[in-house]
């Protein structure tokens, strides 16, 4: 079996109805960029931010939003070729875990999860959280922000995925515009090394001349069909 690393964006989560950042009714759209997802607007209005993720974990635990048929072919994958499958996300969804993948790197933080800066612990967040929620491990209030990785902020995991990235047979991208970095630079990171590249999403990304083989159309039909091919390698 190939040595697989999978990079997915928001597009995997589209059709579990969580709203993308780029489409045209785009999640930002409500706010700029800089004044919910970067530490300067977190430091001149923390209140906002932190109803913009309160408002983005209480549709993600709701009986509403369900990991899809994308989440679960590559839970499928997974599975099968444990060892040699690498799944990292720009999502802060847990759709990936709740379709049955393990150990997902998630590079640009997790939703339901709360970082303390007087204690450093990163502690499980299902509910709400704002400036005077109380951090489980230190129990000191006013610390607390979601562990999420902003704008001008260093992804997490970066040594791993470099890592995994340059011993891979194939590198497929799944559901992302290739706008944002250095996720978008994993395609020509991948190539630089040898793989194989694939990109499954609704339409060409920024970077689609990138890529070896694609596959455009909604990830809940292309990204099953790809996983089988996979498997009948
Ligand atoms: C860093 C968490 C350095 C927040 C996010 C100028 C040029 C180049 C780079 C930069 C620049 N200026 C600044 C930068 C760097 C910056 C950047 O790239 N900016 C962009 C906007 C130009 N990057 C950073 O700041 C990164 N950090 O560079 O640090 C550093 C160095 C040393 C020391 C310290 C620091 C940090 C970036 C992380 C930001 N955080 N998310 C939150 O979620 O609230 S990014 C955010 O965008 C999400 O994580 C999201 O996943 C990510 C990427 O977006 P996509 O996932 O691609 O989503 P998008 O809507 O764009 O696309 C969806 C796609 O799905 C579309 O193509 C669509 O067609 C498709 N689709 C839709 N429906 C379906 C579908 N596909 C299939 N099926 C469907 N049904």
């Amino acid at each position: 079996m190939s040595n697989i690393v999978i990079l997915t964006g928001a597009g995997i989560s589209a059709e579990s109805g969580i709203k993308t950042f780029r489409d045209a009714n785009g999640l930002w759209e409500d706010h700029r960029i800089e004044d919910v997802a970067s530490p300067e607007g977190f430091r001149r209005d923390p209140d906002t931010v932190y109803r913009f993720y309160n408002m983005r974990r209480r549709q993600l635990v709701s009986d509403a939003v369900q990991a899809n048929a994308a989440h679960t072919a590559l839970a499928r994958l997974q599975k099968k070729h444990s060892d040699d499958v690498t799944l990292i996300t720009q999502n802060i969804d847990d759709l990936h875990e709740r379709g049955g993948s393990q150990n997902v790197l998630h590079m640009h933080g997790e939703l339901l999860k709360a970082r303390c800066d007087a204690c450093r612990a990163i502690s499980d967040f299902r509910d709400d959280f704002d400036g005077q929620t109380n951090c489980a491990e230190c129990n000191s209030a006013g610390g607390l922000r979601p562990h999420i990785v902003w704008f001008g902020e260093m992804p997490l995991y970066m040594d791993m995925i470099e890592e995994k990235i340059a011993a891979c047979d194939v590198f497929v991208s799944i559901g992302t515009s290739g706008q944002v970095y250095p996720a978008a630079g994993f395609v020509a990171m991948a190539r630089h090394f040898g793989a194989e590249t694939h990109e499954l999403n609704l339409e060409p990304s920024a970077v689609s001349h990138h890529f070896d083989y694609t596959d455009y159309g909604p990830a809940t039909e292309v990204v099953p069909r790809w996983v089988d091919r996979m498997l009948g390698r």
